[in-house]
């Protein structure tokens, strides 16, 4: 299956336009998912065993052999291949060992970027500047044309949040920028003023992450909270729909109506008493809570609220952003009159990090700030990833697929109506229910069994999140596999 290939000018490989003159070992997909030891087999569960000798490492479902992992499907430790509709919960953009990405560190000035990692708040590179520019700006939501890099998804929200602390801060002392000296004393105890009562308001069946400050906002289960102190932020409810959504629709204006109703009541009640709420936190839809969607009139009346009552709104696309509905960012679809405050994103994009106005910029240096915020390595294969979204037109692939999809997965709820309901989602950021937790547990073992990998979220959802070069035939393959699980159920 392996071949190492010089590729040159003529060279007819699919490589060719991303890897000229580059040493990249290519190799191609198989025809369908093939699966030869159970699941997991023997070395998995060796390797396993070792693991868990090391840490605390049940969450392992496979062991990858990422050298033989190929496009879109994941190749075990026990060598069976999966067609891969989860790709890491949702973080491979353009499939495993893709020609663009396997290249990108041959060029000199590109591998010396990785290994000598500046910290970036101190001494970025002289290309650095010129990378924001070039790499983050073009897919920048329209309106945001401040970029900052970051480490991960729950550190990318994590300052987006103190971004909106000094900015309501700033408007309370009337835009002053510098300090009394009773908030400098004060902070150093963790006291008002330094360290204000403010909120951040997040949603009920959130997920935000799960640094102290993004675990106060996730709100989906409780094993990612117990134990962990958190600040006295407000919840509010998130609209829970019927479907399909074409005839149920009273049902689930009544559903926006509700939430909406009691967000805006949260922030009235904050601000009596004096915790006023800075910020709302949002997924465009809600992902490990349990593939929850809003109405574009929802986020529209949401960021109203928001306008309305000085609240900053940041819309968490760590999970949405990069394509997978069929749009670089899922809150495009929304229509909103004027963009969010503040976007924040990670996995597709590889790199962490946050989008927002001059508004959101903190007067001082040092206040968002760490050592490596973010990494210029990835914004080397991320450079790549956004060219293979344009020269591939991804972008209408995910489309196109979701569409195949969606439909698939529409007749698949007629004929097994015992079995899976709620068939919903954009692109092919799509989810489906079980009746119970149990039933989606297995359809989702039995799923991998037969060579599938998918994932779950909620209590009772099944999710696909494919990668963006998941095609028709491979929509099929997940379809026929699926009908086959829930036959043998
Ligand atoms: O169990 C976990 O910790 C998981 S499973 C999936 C995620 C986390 N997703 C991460 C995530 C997200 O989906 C949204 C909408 N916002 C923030 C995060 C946090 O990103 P990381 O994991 O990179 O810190």
């Amino acid at each position: 299956m392996f071949r190492l290939v010089k590729v040159t000018e003529n060279a007819l490989l699919p490589a060719l336009k991303y890897t000229r003159g580059m040493s990249v070992a290519t190799h191609k997909e198989p025809e369908k998912p093939s699966i030869k030891t159970a699941v997991p087999g023997p070395k998995t569960q060796q390797l396993m065993g070792e693991l868990n000798n090391l840490q605390q490492a049940q969450s392992v479902q496979l062991f990858g052999d990422y050298d033989k992992c190929v496009g879109n499907y994941f190749v075990d430790a026990d060598g069976n291949e999966f067609l891969d509709a989860f790709t890491q919960i949702s973080s491979v953009p353009i499939g495993y060992n893709h020609p663009a990405l396997l290249g990108a560190f041959e060029d000199k000035h590109a591998l010396k970027s990785l290994i000598n990692r500046p910290a970036l708040g101190v001494f970025p590179s002289a290309d650095w500047p010129s990378k924001l520019k070039s790499v983050l700006l073009p897919v920048a939501p329209r309106g945001l044309d401040h970029v900052s890099t970051m480490m991960c998804g729950s550190c990318s929200n994590e300052n987006a949040y103190k971004a909106v602390f000094f900015w309501y801060r700033t408007k309370q002392r009337g835009g002053k920028v510098d300090f009394a000296p009773e908030d400098t004393d004060s902070c150093m105890v963790n006291q008002p003023p330094g360290s204000p009562d403010l909120a951040i308001m997040s949603f009920e069946g959130s997920f935000h992450g799960r640094t102290f400050g993004a675990l106060t906002t996730t709100r989906s289960k409780p094993i990612h909270k117990i134990d962990c102190p958190a600040f006295d932020w407000p919840v509010a409810p998130f609209p829970r729909y019927k479907y399909p959504l074409h005839e149920n629709e009273a049902y689930n204006n009544q559903e926006d109506k509700r939430c909406l109703e009691q967000i805006a009541r949260i922030i009235e009640e904050r601000k009596r008493s004096a915790k006023p709420v800075a910020g709302i936190v949002v997924e465009p839809i809600q992902s490990e809570g349990g593939d929850h969607e809003a109405s574009p009139a929802f986020f529209q009346n949401l960021q109203q609220i928001c306008k309305r009552t000085g609240v900053a709104l940041i819309v968490d696309e760590v999970q949405t952003g990069c394509g997978p509905t069929g749009k670089m960012w899922a809150h495009e679809h929304f229509d909103l009159p004027s963009p969010p405050d503040l976007v924040t994103f990670s996995k597709k994009m590889l790199t962490g990090g946050y989008y927002t106005s001059a508004e959101f910029r903190p007067a001082q240096a040092y206040r968002i700030f760490n050592t490596w915020m973010g990494d210029p390595g990835k914004l080397i294969l991320l450079e790549q990833v956004l060219r293979v979204i344009q020269q591939e037109n991804l972008l209408s692939n995910v489309q196109k697929t979701g569409k195949v999809l969606k439909n698939g997965l529409n007749e698949l709820e007629k004929e097994f109506s015992n079995t899976i309901n709620s068939v919903r989602g954009r692109g092919t950021f799509l989810a489906f229910n079980a009746p119970t937790t149990s039933l989606r547990d297995k359809i989702n073992n039995d799923l991998k069994k037969n060579g599938v990998l998918g994932g779950s979220c909620g209590q009772t959802a099944i999710r696909l999140r494919p990668a963006l070069t998941f095609r028709e035939k491979h929509a099929h393959i997940y379809l026929d596999t699926l009908r086959k699980t829930l036959k043998e159920l």
